[in-house]
């Protein structure tokens, strides 16, 4: 049998999925209601328990005002428990917009009882939307971050803005203080804060780098370590929405020291945090152990078609979980530069089905490793992969592609495609199907991202590393351990979802392929 038929003839065409249509299992979605950002991701050390708020309306699938703060748990940042609410507006016409928590373990708010424990002392900080206005508040939780009481004192700020919002607060131990970043929004500011108490704030600076489009969003701020070395950089998020140049919503950062008072970026340069059309809202999770390093999340969707995705009693999903270092990449032969490097976080028993791992595989033209899911609509694949410059090798042939296909019902069917064309030097998702929302002109339906190889094998040949993770309507793309990522959304026709994987080289013309695979993992 040709190693390549690794897969299984045996469970044929009628696989039922075993989920709701269109539903991540993988990626947290509420059971009913609209989601948008996630807000003031945290870590509970004596719970040992991760908490994720969201903007969330349960009611209405289009979302808008009352937006309370929606609560899910987590012990592996995999699998989510959904939790009540846990900050709602009073009134119907105002919303509590995004924000962040920290853990006040000092008291320095002086809000907490002693009773409460240490690792505890969770405090919200977020934004009160109200007809013509916007003001941050402070509210704490006496129960480990299940319900909070708004601060008698608020708003904490308000500088008589309508568009001043999602403050992203944390601890900064050299200065002592707690700083705030947070959006004058149209005024393309990000505003530097400190406090000692959470409740009084002073203006440290107003910050303004990169691309515009229409205003700044979700600003976030975080030191985090470079690869190899004992160094630590400060990276500033900022999601712009709308008028970003990949269309609609879109996050980008700028690497740089930070004192406390002042953010000074290292060059001036605005970095893209990921290549796709469904990676908006970004941000950090407070009091990560230090030992796991620096950990976020963002919101799997765009604005410009998030009230019109084909789902019907829930709207809106999050990304995965993703673990940040900083590395110096070699962006050319001639420079490297300072980049996120972006891994997702998954528990091991999330994927656990090995379908195919398989090493120094030559693919010949037209040749198929093919497998089939677990009836789950998720698959988790890596290649590694190496250019061959082979004489005469034809630059027209898509040289890897990994094709997701759904179920086949009643001859309707849908797939998706991830990879590498050598002749446009560059990965791409095409996640064009069938379903309605392609047809929408926002819905962009092939994407792509540069990337340079990860290295180069003895005799010179570019090494590329490919992984995707695909969860019945998310998928997300990371090109060379994360240098580079895509994360996007995508919707197979009505009933159909992901069933099987293959992966192929395109060699249309008339020369043999010229890519060699050293190491090919499909899970499902
Ligand atoms: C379009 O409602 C859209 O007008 C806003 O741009 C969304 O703004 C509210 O969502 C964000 C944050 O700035 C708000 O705090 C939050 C970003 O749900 O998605």
């Amino acid at each position: 049998m040709s190693l390549w038929r690794v897969a299984l003839t045996m469970a044929s065409a009628v696989m039922a999925i075993n989920s709701e249509y269109n539903r991540p299992l993988l990626h947290f979605t509420p059971d009913h209601g609209w989601i948008n950002d996630p807000n003031g991701p945290i870590f509970d050390a004596k719970a040992a328990l991760w908490h994720l708020y969201y903007q969330y309306n349960e009611n209405n699938i289009q979302g808008g005002n009352p937006l309370s703060w929606g609560h899910a748990t987590s012990k592996d940042l995999t699998s989510w428990k959904r939790e009540a609410v846990a900050i709602t507006p009073q009134n119907p016409s105002d919303g509590a917009f995004s924000g962040s928590t920290v853990i006040d373990r000092e008291n320095t708010s002086g809000f907490f009882p002693d009773s409460v424990d240490p690792n505890q002392r969770i405090v919200a900080i977020y934004t009160l939307d109200q007809p013509g206005s916007q003001t941050q508040q402070v509210a704490w939780s006496e129960d480990g971050g299940y319900t909070f009481k708004n601060y008698s004192g608020n708003p904490v700020l308000d500088i008589n803005n309508s568009q001043f919002r999602d403050p992203k607060v944390f601890w900064h131990a050299p200065t002592s203080q707690w700083i705030m970043v947070a959006v004058k929004s149209q005024h393309f500011q990000i505003q530097i804060y400190g406090s000692v108490d959470l409740k009084t704030w002073s203006l440290h600076l107003n910050f303004s780098s990169g691309l515009y489009g229409f205003q700044y969003e979700c600003p976030g701020l975080i030191e985090i370590p470079v690869e190899g070395t004992n160094q630590t950089k400060w990276v500033m998020f900022l999601a712009i929405n709308p008028g970003m140049p990949t269309g609609g919503s879109a996050n980008q950062y700028f690497i740089g020291d930070f004192d406390g008072f002042k953010f000074t970026p290292i060059d001036h340069q605005t970095r893209y945090h990921d290549f796709g059309k469904d990676y908006y809202a970004f941000q950090t999770f407070s009091d990560v152990p230090a030992d796991i390093g620096v950990l976020g999340i963002a919101w799997a969707s765009n604005w410009q078609y998030a009230r019109k995705t084909p789902t019907e009693k829930w709207r809106g999903a999050m990304s995965l979980v993703r673990n940040l270092t900083l590395a110096e990449v070699q962006v050319n032969p001639q420079k490297k530069e300072l980049m996120l490097k972006q891994q997702p976080v998954i528990g091991a028993s999330a994927i656990p089905n090995v379908l195919v791992h398989e090493t120094n595989v030559a693919l010949s033209p037209k040749t198929t490793v093919r497998a089939l899911a677990n009836s789950t609509g998720i698959f988790d694949f890596e290649v590694v992969f190496t250019l061959l410059d082979t004489e005469g090798a034809s630059i027209e042939h898509t040289t890897l592609e990994v094709v997701i296909s759904s179920n086949n019902v009643n001859g309707k069917q849908d797939s998706i495609r991830i990879g590498y064309d050598k002749d446009g030097e560059a990965f791409f998702v095409d996640r064009g199907t069938n379903s309605k929302i392609n047809r929408n002109p926002f819905f962009t339906d092939k994407v792509s991202v540069f990337s340079s190889p990860l290295n180069h094998d003895s005799a010179g040949n570019s090494v590329y590393k490919l992984r995707g993770i695909i969860d019945k309507s998310v998928a997300e793309v990371y090109v060379n351990d994360g240098v580079f990522t895509s994360t996007n959304t995508f919707y197979m026709d009505e009933g159909l979802a992901p069933e099987t994987i293959e992966v192929s080289s395109d060699a249309t013309g008339l020369y043999r392929a010229d890519v060699k695979i050293s190491e090919l993992s499909l899970r499902g």
